[in-house]
């Protein structure tokens, strides 16, 4: 498949079989199993990876499962990405704010006090229910040139526009940064927050590959992306949250004195870090946590031991079905998201059960597998199931706490 960043050829990174959708939650065990492939592939020119096989956006996202959750860590983030915005004066009380993929609205919520409106656009019809309960006006559709109109129709011209975590779950970004060009005024802004790829990779986080995520986004390529819609790339700022993000700051204003030292100093970095051994090194280092983490697992459950995973995250459904982790070994999975209760992890058929339920089962152990929360999640289970409660992380080595 040709690089959807630049057009030159790509090679496969890592082939992890055949895999159904992450969020493609079952309503019963024994419904069917749907599973697409799932290739990591890497373009040498531009340094962009992404998915090879990329499925229909409207199946995976206009009935949506995963609800941002409420949780200490993501509002720690909020802070400190609203104190930089305000700081670097992105932000003001005059600023009117769009933000793409807002899913219930938790960061509008932030920003909302402080500025003149907010807005949200986001596909999925049910979550847009829940946001613009919470008071966030959300335009349920999908971001692209279509929706320029209907945004200034109810919100005027943005002066920026927030896009967390949902510019690589499309097939084609170019669609969401033509729309972007379209609404901003010169003196705009976009904020583009993803997983980075730096952190993906030597982190060995290969929970982040599913086929929602169809880019890894690099600083090298996503300033191609930019260059092509007329946006510069003026500030980078790195955050651990979601196991390592890159939130990128781009302006129609293309004056040299925009730019901050950040670009460089990250690119630099980058340039240096993101080559083919380090591709080739996390390829190789799944395939030792798949083989731990396997023999781990069935060591425990052997010697008598319960597990309960803990976050149904669309990260569990890759590892617990590459590893080849079932409801045999581990039937349960705790998680606060009250929707998703009583469903399964696809192909895995794990079971998903509020959170207080697995604490008062006391399992033998919790398999982290929303590993980004994994400090809040291991102080909750202790304080609430007791503090012989034991931890299975997987990544970036598998390790017992
Ligand atoms: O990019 C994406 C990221 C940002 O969010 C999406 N494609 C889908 C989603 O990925 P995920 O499912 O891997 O996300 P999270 O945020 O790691 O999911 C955390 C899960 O853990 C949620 O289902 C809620 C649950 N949870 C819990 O049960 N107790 C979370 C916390 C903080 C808790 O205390």
């Amino acid at each position: 498949m040709p690089c959807r960043i630049c057009g030159q050829s790509t090679r496969t990174v890592l082939d992890l079989g055949e895999m159904p959708p992450a969020n493609g939650l079952k309503e019963a065990k024994e419904d069917p199993d749907v599973v697409h492939p799932l290739v990591l592939e890497n373009c040498e020119s531009c340094k962009n990876i992404q998915l090879r096989d990329c499925l229909d956006a409207a199946q995976l996202y206009r009935h949506y499962l995963y609800l941002t959750p409420e949780s200490p860590t993501l509002s720690k983030h909020y802070e400190d990405l609203t104190a930089h915005l305000y700081r670097e004066g992105y932000v003001s009380a005059d600023s009117r704010v769009l933000e793409i993929g807002s899913n219930v609205g938790h960061f509008l919520k932030y920003l909302q006090p402080g500025v003149k409106k907010v807005m949200g656009i986001d596909p999925a019809e049910n979550v847009c229910r829940i946001a613009e309960d919470h008071g966030v006006e959300t335009l349920p559709e999908f971001f692209g040139l279509d929706a320029v109109e209907p945004v200034r129709e109810r919100l005027g011209d943005p002066s920026i526009i927030v896009a967390r975590h949902c510019c690589a779950h499309n097939e084609n970004p170019h669609s969401i940064l033509e729309g972007v060009a379209a609404l901003l005024p010169d003196d705009g802004y976009f904020v583009m927050e993803n997983a980075y790829v730096l952190d993906t990779l030597k982190q060995t986080d290969f929970g982040q590959i599913y086929h929602e995520h169809m880019f890894y986004f690099a600083i090298q390529p996503v300033m191609r992306l930019f260059e092509a819609h007329d946006l510069k790339l003026i500030d980078v700022v790195m955050s651990p949250i979601h196991g390592g993000s890159i939130v990128f700051i781009a302006s129609p204003n293309r004056s040299a004195d925009q730019e901050r030292p950040s670009v460089a100093h990250y690119l630099g970095e980058e340039t240096k870090a993101l080559d083919r051994a380090l591709i080739e090194g996390f390829a190789e280092h799944v395939r030792t946590i798949a083989r731990d983490l396997t023999q781990q697992v069935n060591g425990l459950v052997d010697e008598g031991a319960s597990i309960w995973a803990y976050g149904a995250t669309a990260k569990a459904a890759t590892l617990l079905n590459y590893v080849g982790i079932t409801d045999q070994l581990v039937p349960y999975c705790a998680d606060s998201t009250p929707i998703k209760h009583g469903k399964f992890i696809p192909m895995a058929n794990v079971e998903i059960r509020p959170e207080q339920e697995a604490f008062a089962a006391k399992p033998d152990y919790f398999l982290i597998t929303a590993w980004n929360y994994k400090d809040e999640l291991i102080a909750k289970a202790k304080h609430f199931a007791g503090p012989e409660c034991r931890f299975i992380i997987p990544v970036p080595e598998v390790r017992i706490i």
